[in-house]
């Protein structure tokens, strides 16, 4: 496994297949201005003067017993409504409509896939555009829980949760499955901005079985041993320049 600084190798890899999985992060969205958890900028690094992790805040245990702190952590810190979709994104799309991109497995809660044009999204941690009541099972809308400050309770009484995974809860097996078939099968398999080191998540990478593995990070990782192709760099001049070949 060598860093590789000319990318048209491996251009030429993804032009070549139509079984592409892309399995992405928080990293994919920090160009469109939303931070990342993990890296100098993320939020993970930030000032936080609660006492508390942010893992802990962003937890199920933290949103049983203080639903009210919970509510202002994630509203304030995770919620980004005017993020557009970048040029990762935005080259997805294409790929997908070429037919070569059959899945898009990702960490990411922010809908930008979607608001991008992809089809085949698994969110795998779920997402913010959902709301339900955790007693009754009521579903909203963004717009009516977001739009204000604190916890949001249903007629019934119970607490409106948005429909992610927190630390200290389980995937939908439903998409998980799904998340999984689609990486066995891959031909290629293009992971992009993720630290790799929130599971169970990370380890579905472990079920691709070929040999086209392209690791896409702008900083090492303990995993990039797992890379065919490792590549140190932003998501944008990879995608930028992966975009111009597709216009030639
Ligand atoms: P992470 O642990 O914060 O790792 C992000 C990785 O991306 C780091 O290794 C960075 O070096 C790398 N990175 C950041 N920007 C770029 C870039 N432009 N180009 C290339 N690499 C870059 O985040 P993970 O996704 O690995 O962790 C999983 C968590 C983060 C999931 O549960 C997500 O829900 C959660 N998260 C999601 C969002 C979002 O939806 N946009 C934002 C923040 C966190």
């Amino acid at each position: 496994m060598v860093v590789r600084k000319n990318y048209d190798e491996i251009y030429d890899i993804i032009l070549s297949s139509n079984n592409i999985v892309f399995f992405g992060g928080a990293g994919v969205s920090t160009e469109s201005g939303i931070p990342d958890f993990r890296s100098a900028t993320g939020l993970y690094n930030r000032k936080n003067d609660t006492g508390y992790s942010p893992e802990y805040m962003l937890s199920h245990e933290f949103l049983i017993e203080s639903p009210e702190e919970f509510s202002n952590y994630y509203k304030e810190n995770l919620i980004y409504d005017d993020a557009k979709p970048n040029i990762t994104h935005n080259v997805l799309v294409r790929l997908e409509k070429m037919g070569k991109l059959k899945a898009i497995v990702t960490q990411n809660i922010d809908s930008l896939h979607q608001m991008a044009g992809s089809k085949n999204v698994l969110e795998i941690h779920g997402n913010l555009r959902d709301y339900y009541c955790m007693n009754c099972g009521k579903k909203y809308d963004a717009e009516e829980i977001t739009s204000t400050k604190g916890a949001n309770y249903c007629d019934c009484g119970g607490y409106i949760r948005p429909d992610v995974t927190l630390y200290g809860e389980g995937l939908n097996q439903d998409i998980v499955n799904q998340a999984i078939s689609a990486i066995a099968k891959a031909d290629v398999l293009i992971i992009g901005g993720t630290s790799l080191v929130v599971y169970p998540a990370a380890s579905f990478i472990n079920f691709y079985r070929g040999n086209k593995c392209i690791l896409i990070n702008k900083e090492q990782g303990g995993n990039d041993g797992i890379a065919d192709y490792l590549i140190h760099d932003e998501l944008g001049n990879f995608f930028r320049g992966l975009e111009k070949r597709l216009n030639k």
